[in-house]
């Protein structure tokens, strides 16, 4: 007899199932949520839950100490204002017992128990392409025949095994910080063995050594920890609470974590020792995460230098506290930033292991070779016991979605083979190919770089909202689009680099579990933004999102939502929401002061050996410039810069923060010369300038300071941005036409090199992306006469090319200059001019000057400095000596 076909045997577990619009796992704060949504929009729901009680997470983390790392002011649910004058929380961090009976609390006020199946696991989910639902089947019960499988299974909720030998061996008792017994666990007299010091174990440890006979600690690796300061919720917290509650809210979910904390704005090179340490006394006194994560310096999350400043204070709290040196360093974490793992609040953890009864095994001198019948061995000891606490954390992220049951989806493709190379998302909320599943906190979303409760909410009303939407127009199915997946990967990619997260082992990255794919599961960009991006994705049509209904209805709108960097993106949406005047609207002079002040308001660029301010000789009188000097000794060779602002704005100051990270990240004196602009000079004055500044910079090198050659003169370069990078282009075509000086390579970023307006990114960045194509026709307008426009020393794509010094052109792809930036390139390369070029993705037009703003762009000018070095024959920069940037 033939066996039944996969669609087949779907079709007749159908016929019995339990038939619900929407099926939902988990009991947890988000699946109880979801069940409230659903019903008040008319969705017919159920939820499957393992446990026998609502709590999720919370249900099964009952060790001792288990508490919230959130402070409960921010860890609640906020759609109900209600609901939230019922419930009084007892302390800053509650305790697991009280977040259940909240979570209980929450179960019984809206009724939501009779839609909840207990003790009830989905042991497949399979995509019925003919039905368009989903068939569920069960280990209790009916099996479930629904419409949309939403996921509300928790980031933390599947423990990794111990992976460690012989654990079935051991005779003692053996328990697990993420299944803890309900019935709690008799300690007293005993000798017990904890393994792991995530939160989980950070936590634990100090009640278990107030209770065992002896405890011993085997630690892999050492977290940051700080204390929680545990007592009542701080009156200030309350206060900002209730003031006012709504805003209060709605700042929380425009935040970049979901708490309403303000983050630093100065950088650590702006405040003194003393400062800093102030700040950092603060945050440790206030006992948050939140606060010691994001409120001591701007650079402390991604910037080493910044990071390691406040990883140095905290390292050495853990000094001043355990008295036992060797013990004291090994609980010292040195090989990851501060941040990078997620760090733990703790209570008298540190002094716990000044105990007696409490020793320390640090694993990394001494692995454990096995777990035997009395105790575990390590290389250098035995160690007796009567009970083992595995503190070994969890699968997370994914675990809970793939290794709990096999997930079926279009043309049966299993969910566990779609990610093996890790997860794949649209907004950590879908997965293309598996059309009408939902992920609530999925990988590829804020998550657990969140306060959960705000990102759970959002993502529960974002879904139930579309299924609304969804029936209101009669569409039954949504899947994400491959190109809109993809899309979301590059982001996520983009963002990470503004964190240092990519440099630690931790369960963000899948590195705890052996054999996952490598990589940043939650999303960095931060919950604010993150809400931005998924309203735009309704907004744009449900970009990304393929959309059927059964009488043959179709939308597909695909596309990519986010094309910038992340931190353009903010910039741009800032300045959009800034609605400043166009600067061409503002005069010559007006659109001057403004962007004078404008840059009053720019981070300070980061130190460097010396500036000096002076003046030199231009083609008609004296021109000022600032010379930075690198700190390092001398004499090094000299870039003369040419500033932007369309020859109308800017003077030699004004691309500061620029010249200070080019001369420190390439080691060399940067001469910014303050040219003469239109239109009080016109073409071909700036043009003129610069060549004669090349040639004064030449003529004494060696009193600014210069390194020079046997023939008394160079390495000379040159560089520019913009209009500067025009006038850099022509001041190199000027140099090798009138004799010199030699110049050994150029530098153009983002430059003007031709005076039409019709190339492709011309129009399609003509508008939006602060440099626009109207602003372009003014600066033209005011420097050069249309006759003179294609001189080569206006447009220096016109002129001759061979013979040029090497280049490396530098073009941003929301910039209308990009494609004339390109179009020197190749015209350059192609007359046999040795050209790199870097095109930089996702970036505008001043991306790569706005330093410690837009942060992707360092990598950019970490390629630029490299090229610079390589143009003046200098040897690649030692590790040690690069200036620590997330790049
Ligand atoms: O798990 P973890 P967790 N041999 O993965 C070690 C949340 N949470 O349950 O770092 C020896 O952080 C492992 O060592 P290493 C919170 O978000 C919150 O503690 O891999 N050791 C590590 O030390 C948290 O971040 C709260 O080298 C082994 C530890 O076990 C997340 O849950 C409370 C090992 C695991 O730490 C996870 O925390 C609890 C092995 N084979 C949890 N395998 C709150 O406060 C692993 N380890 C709200």
């Amino acid at each position: 007899m033939p066996l039944p076909s996969a669609a087949q045997t779907v079709a007749a577990g159908a016929q019995d199932a339990q038939q619900v619009d929407v099926a939902v796992v988990g009991a947890g704060f988000a699946g109880l949520y979801l069940l409230i949504r659903l019903r008040r929009a008319g969705f017919t729901a159920v939820a499957l839950e393992a446990a026998d009680d609502v709590g999720g997470t919370w249900y099964w983390n009952r060790y001792p100490g288990a508490r919230c790392d959130i402070q409960t002011t921010d860890y609640s649910y906020t759609f109900d204002p209600e609901l939230e004058s019922a419930w009084r929380w007892s302390e800053k961090y509650a305790t697991q017992p009280e977040i259940l009976r909240y979570l209980g609390f929450v179960a019984d006020r809206y009724d939501l128990r009779r839609d909840i199946r207990f003790g009830t696991k989905v042991q497949t989910a399979t995509w019925d392409e003919a039905a368009q639902r989903w068939l569920l089947t069960t280990d209790n019960g009916k099996p479930v025949s629904c419409r949309y499988y939403i996921m509300a299974s928790g980031c933390l909720s599947a423990p990794k095994p111990p992976e460690i030998d012989g654990v079935g061996d051991f005779t003692g008792e053996i328990y697990f910080t993420g299944r803890w017994p309900h019935e709690g666990v008799e300690l007293a007299g005993k000798r017990v063995a904890v393994i792991g010091t995530g939160s989980s174990g950070v936590q634990s440890i100090p009640r278990i050594a107030e209770q065992a006979a002896h405890l011993t600690v085997f630690q892999r690796t050492p977290n940051f920890a700080f204390p929680a300061h545990n007592g009542p919720q701080p009156p200030d917290r309350v206060a900002a609470l209730e003031k006012d509650r709504a805003d209060y809210r709605q700042q929380a979910r425009l935040s970049l974590t979901g708490v309403p904390l303000e983050r630093a704005t100065e950088f650590s090179w702006q405040l003194s020792d003393a400062e800093r340490r102030q700040r950092f006394e603060k945050a440790l006194a206030a006992g948050d995460l939140v606060a010691m994560l994001s409120q001591l310096w701007a650079d402390q999350g991604g910037d080493l230098e910044g990071n390691a400043l406040a990883a140095d204070l905290l390292r050495e709290r853990i000094h001043a506290i355990v008295k036992d040196p060797e013990t004291a360093e090994a609980l010292t974490p040195r090989d990851h930033p501060f941040g990078s793992k997620r760090p733990c609040l703790e209570t008298d953890y540190y002094a716990t292991f000044n105990r007696p009864n409490v020793t320390l095994v640090n694993l990394r001198q001494e692995p454990i070779k096995r777990i035997t019948a009395s105790g575990i061995e390590t290389d250098r000891r035995i160690v007796d016991l009567d009970v083992i606490v595995f503190a070994t954390g969890f699968d997370a992220m994914t675990g809970a979605i793939t290794a709990v049951h096999p997930i079926t989806g279009r043309d049966g493709k299993s969910l566990s083979d779609v990610w093996a190379g890790g997860p794949r998302t649209y907004l950590g909320l879908t997965v293309a190919g598996f059309p009408n599943l939902f992920m609530i906190t999925g990988p590829g979303s804020p998550s657990v770089f969140s306060n959960m409760v705000v990102s759970i909410e959002q993502h529960a009303d974002w879904v139930v909202d579309r299924l609304m939407a969804m029936r209101e127009a009669g569409f039954t199915a949504i899947e994400a689009t491959e190109a809109a997946q993809a899309g979301w990967a590059r982001h996520m990619a983009d963002c990470s680099q503004l964190t240092l997260h990519r440099l630690a082992n931790t369960w963000y990255t899948g590195a705890n579990v052996p054999g996952k794919a490598p990589g940043l599961m939650p999303y960095p960009g931060g919950v604010g933004p993150y809400r931005t991006i998924c309203d735009e994705v309704v907004s744009r049509g449900m970009l990304g999102f393929n959309l059927s209904g059964p009488d043959g209805a179709v939308q597909c709108n695909d596309g990519e939502v986010v094309r910038l960097q992340p931190d353009v993106r903010l910039v741009l949406n800032m300045l959009a929401e800034l609605n400043l005047p166009p600067l061409e609207s503002l005069g010559a002079e007006g659109a001057r002061s403004f962007v004078k002040q404008f840059n009053a308001t720019r981070p300070a660029g980061r130190p460097v050996g010396e500036i000096v301010d002076a003046t030199l000789q231009g083609a008609d009188g004296p021109l000022p410039y600032r010379l930075y000097r690198p700190s390092t000794p001398g004499p090094h060779p000299i870039v003369v810069y040419f500033h932007g602002g369309g020859w109308v704005l800017g003077d030699e100051q004004s691309d500061d923060p620029f010249c200070r990270d080019m001369c420190r990240r390439s080691g060399m004196i940067f001469v910014s010369v303050g040219y003469r602009h239109a239109p009080e000079h016109c073409f071909p004055a700036a043009a003129e300038d610069g060549y004669a500044a090349l040639r004064w910079i030449a003529e004494n090198a060696a009193e600014l300071g210069g390194r020079l050659d046997a023939n008394g003169a160079g390495p000379l370069l040159v560089a520019g941005w913009s209009a500067g990078g025009n006038i850099a282009a022509v001041t190199c075509q000027l140099a090798r036409d009138r004799g010199g000086p030699p110049i050994a390579g150029q530098l153009l970023v983002c430059p003007v090199t031709d005076c039409t307006f019709d190339r492709p990114s011309y129009i399609e960045n003509a508008e939006g992306y602060f440099l626009t194509r109207s602003l372009m026709d003014w600066f033209w307008g005011h420097y050069c006469p249309a006759a003179d426009r294609t001189d080569p020393r206006a447009s220096p794509l016109r002129g001759k090319l061979a013979g040029l010094p090497p280049a490396f052109v530098a073009t941003c792809e929301f910039d209308p200059l990009r494609d004339e930036g390109i179009a020197y390139a190749e015209a350059m390369a192609a007359a046999g001019v040795p050209v790199e070029q870097l095109q930089a993705r996702g970036h505008f037009h001043s991306s790569l000057m706005m330093v410690d703003v837009v942060a992707t762009g360092a990598s950019g000018r970490v390629k630029m400095a490299e090229a610079l070095r390589r143009f003046a024959g200098m040897a690649e920069r030692p590790e040690e000596a690069m200036p620590k940037a997330a790049e």
